[in-house]
């Protein structure tokens, strides 16, 4: 998979080269290119931004700026995403749908956003995915586009180290409308808290049955959401 960022602020995705991510580019599944949006204004400036038409405060991000960006980073097969408060819900199932996408630009707004004409213009090209990693407001699309990036890439073959790690996860495979259990290691005892039997029994079945015990009242409790459908 091919990755393309485009920001104001390259070095604000420095981590994305870490950790599994940073392993997967080295052993060349993701090809990773953070560009910095300043490079495509062309004023002495360097001008990325400008007050918004019909009042408001704030700024606005310049829609010629970004479409010679966009320009110069797709390809037949780009899909922009456009992380911004004001998306569809970013879940796991858009997670699966981007693993399966061949390139991915990332358009990182910062101020009050992108002149709304540059999504537009790219719709008319490529897919086009607007997407909201939850509710609250972050200060730019920087941090939303390495959660998506996170989430998307780890559902690549051979990312993850253990694949069956992906299905047992909350939000997916057997566990789609259900929290995951809480989990446990050594030593048996911490602070005087003993491992739930159970798990040291050999009992497979009755692990798997408390496992889905769990899994139920953490959801009732946590994520009581979930549970209304
Ligand atoms: Cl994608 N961007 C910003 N700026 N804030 C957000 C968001 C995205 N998702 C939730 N809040």
């Amino acid at each position: 998979m091919r990755l393309d960022v485009i920001t104001i602020f390259p070095a604000y995705l420095a981590p994305l080269r870490e950790s599994l991510l940073g392993k997967a580019i080295a052993d060349g599944r993701v090809d990773l290119a953070v560009h910095d949006l300043r490079d495509w204004a062309t004023d002495r400036h360097r001008t990325v931004d400008d007050a918004p038409y019909g009042g408001g405060p704030g700024m606005v991000m310049k829609p010629d700026v970004w479409g010679r960006a966009l320009d110069a980073v797709a390809q037949p097969s780009s899909t922009l995403v456009v992380p911004t408060p004001a998306g569809r819900r970013f879940t796991q199932p858009v997670a699966a749908e981007l693993a399966g996408c061949a390139h991915l630009v990332f358009a990182c707004g910062r101020y009050e956003g992108i002149d709304q004409r540059f999504v537009q213009d790219a719709a008319s090209r490529m897919p086009v995915r607007e997407l909201s990693i939850g509710d609250y407001v972050l200060a730019g699309g920087e941090v939303a586009t390495m959660v998506i990036v996170e989430a998307v890439t780890r559902l690549l073959p051979g990312v993850l180290g253990n694949p069956e790690s992906a299905v047992q996860d909350s939000f997916a495979g057997d566990l789609a409308d259900l929290v995951e259990a809480p989990s446990y290691t050594r030593p048996p005892v911490y602070r005087g808290l003993p491992v739930p039997a159970v798990l040291t029994s050999g009992d497979h079945a009755a692990v798997a049955a408390w496992r889905a015990e769990q899994s139920r009242r953490r959801t009732t409790e946590n994520r009581p959401d979930l549970l209304i459908q």
